[in-house]
């Protein structure tokens, strides 16, 4: 059974060399045609795995991974519509440049486009999502396995260097799948020198782009005249590269605008403008405070005034720093765009400062650190005079109750939004995932299995109603896993009621309010999470105190109203806003 043989050898040199090329977390959905992998899967001591029956789900849960770790996880499906279901994450991981390995099996040459079962065209099915993608041909023993070697390698390597992203083997694979389990001993024909070393079979030494130094220097020199200049900290990929910027802020002396992402609007240093979001939506203030320069770190910031306040004032310098080469530049007002990590940029740009101070005006960054202080102070008073359960104050109160060892994972819509703009400005340094690179509604619950999976930490899951329906079949992975779900189930898309489309009466509700009338008690108890309904603050804090101390999953349902929603939104800002007209 030569062809069962040859299978079983090229699996056990994908898996093993992905291994020791550091992906060594599998994200697994069952099928046939995969068998050779997950068998070989299933044989090797050092690999982790995530199962579950959905493709989409696993993706997902590979994209959370690799949030956490910074490392790609793989993901193993079938032939034929599983490989099609991995598209939404493959779509926000190649958008967000995080990496992940994607393992199809196929059908072999002689199968392809003839009608043969579950069989279609899945070698460029990802298209210019995926950063490098190789069809490998079916398992022979007179190929050469030193190939199969190589190309896993430079697969690793692919996903992990700039631009970070997916990268796709597709896998033919001809039956019989794998031998018979009376035959099923170590596979044969694995390269002499691979078998004896613990390493990949090709080392790759990753570069990492480093900025050219007379760059940083001419750079130094536009940045320290400026008197009124901001730093933004946009969705960032670890603590320490929220740290660095943090640094960087203090270096020059300016106020640091951190976004909901950036891995330092909670437990920052104190120093930044934690509610600036809130600030910007005071016209007065906007206008009174208009940046001569900006420096802008990482991903897009969330906040819609932060991106119509830079793009009115157009700030000269606006340089933008990221770690892949795409352009983030909505308004065309750029005047640098720097590829580079983030923590050697600041590091560069802080050589560069030696014996050059920053010329920044003191009192212009004051001025927003104590104006954010204010804002903050009457989000407090306004929230605690309403006493009800709210979206903001929901957001608010898990940003001060998430112990320091645990993780949050926020949807898309209003809930990261609410984070973003109403969290306590102190608060435990967590680590902070956000699907903001396409902003789907997909997958975030299995984004959060995978989080909780690659940070081994409790897991919160701050999500909407819809989002939470849309990925209601990712439960099944939480469970045994530390998840708390906090759903704010405002009966619909809450977000559509702050667009101009809510005025028309005649079709919004309908098409974009879109309430669904469920309570999720029963898909708690369908998939095994507990379930709490708290109607006010204190039966809300008491039920997420007990759910994040528990071993299990838990779901904390909150009911709320979309159009009181935005009341208190319009509230909480006019509040913030007064404190500042005083
Ligand atoms: C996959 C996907 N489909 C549609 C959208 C458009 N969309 C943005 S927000 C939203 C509503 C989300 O509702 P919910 O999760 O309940 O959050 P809420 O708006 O109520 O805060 C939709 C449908 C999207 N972002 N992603
Ligand atoms: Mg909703």
């Amino acid at each position: 059974m030569e062809t069962a043989r040859a299978n079983r050898l090229w699996a056990h040199l994908i898996v093993e060399e992905l291994v020791r090329c550091g992906v060594d977390f599998f994200c697994v959905a069952p099928g046939s045609r995969s068998t050779p992998l997950v068998a070989a899967l299933a044989k090797n001591a050092k690999a982790k795995s995530l199962v579950h029956f959905d493709e989409r789900g696993t993706a997902f849960a590979a994209l959370g991974y690799a949030r956490a770790t910074g490392r790609p996880a793989a993901w193993i499906t079938t032939s034929g519509t599983a490989v099609a279901n991995g598209l939404p994450a493959i779509v926000e991981a190649a958008t967000d440049g995080v990496p992940m390995v994607l393992l199809t099996a196929d059908r072999p040459p002689e199968l392809r486009q003839t009608g043969a079962n579950q069989t279609i065209d899945q070698p460029d099915i990802f298209g210019d999502f995926v950063r490098w993608r190789f069809d490998l041909p079916a398992p022979s023993l007179d190929v050469d396995p030193s190939s199969v070697l190589t190309t896993v390698d430079q697969a690793a390597y692919r996903a992990g260097r700039s631009p970070k992203g997916p990268v796709h083997l597709n896998l033919m694979f001809r039956e019989p799948l794998i031998p018979g389990p009376g035959e099923d001993g170590a596979p044969d024909g694995v390269p002499k020198r691979w078998r004896a070393a613990a390493g990949p079979y090709t080392r790759y030494a990753a570069t990492e782009p480093a900025v050219d130094e007379a760059e940083v220097e001419a750079l130094w020199e536009r940045l320290r005249p400026v008197g009124r200049g901001l730093v933004v900290a946009g969705r960032l990929a670890s603590r320490a590269q929220g740290e660095a910027v943090e640094g960087l802020a203090d270096l020059l002396g300016w106020p640091l605008l951190p976004d909901a992402g950036s891995q330092v609007r909670l437990g920052g240093n104190g120093r930044s403008a934690a509610f600036y979001d809130v600030l910007l939506a005071d016209g007065a203030f906007a206008e009174g405070h208009a940046p001569e320069a900006v420096l802008h770190f990482g991903g897009r910031a969330l906040s819609k005034r932060l991106e119509g306040f830079v793009a009115r004032h157009r700030p000269d310098p606006y340089v933008v720093v990221r770690e892949h080469p795409f352009r983030l530049d909505p308004a065309h007002i750029v005047t640098h765009s720097v590829e580079s990590g983030i923590e050697a940029f600041c590091v560069a740009l802080g050589r560069a400062s030696s014996g050059r101070p920053a010329r920044s005006d003191a009192s212009w960054a004051a001025g927003w650190r104590e104006a954010s202080a204010r804002a903050g102070s009457a989000l407090d008073r306004t929230l605690a005079g309403r006493g009800a359960l709210e979206e903001p104050l929901v957001a608010r109160l898990v940003s001060a109750e998430i112990p320091e060892g645990h993780g949050l994972v926020a949807a898309s819509s209003m809930p990261v939004r609410d984070l973003d703009a109403f969290a306590v400005a102190g608060g435990a340094g967590v680590p902070v995932a956000a699907n903001r690179g396409a902003s789907g509604i997909d997958g975030t619950v299995a984004t959060a299995a995978g989080f909780a999976r690659g940070t081994g930490r409790p897991v919160t899951l701050l999500i909407g109603d819809l989002a939470l329906l849309h990925d209601l079949n990712s439960l099944a992975m939480l469970r045994g896993l530390p998840v708390t779900v906090v759903v704010l189930n405002n009966d619909g898309g809450g977000i559509f009621s702050f667009l101009p489309v809510s005025a028309h009466d005649s079709f919004f509700e309908p098409f974009f309010g879109t309430p669904q009338g469920v309570g999720f008690g029963h898909a708690a108890a369908m998939f095994g999470l507990s379930y709490e309904e708290p109607g006010s603050t204190e039966e809300f804090l008491s039920a997420y105190r007990k759910a994040i101390s528990a071993d299990g999953p838990s779901l904390i349902e909150v009911g709320t109203d979309r159009d009181g929603n935005v009341a208190v939104h319009r509230e909480l800002l006019e509040a913030a806003a007064r404190v500042e007209q005083i």
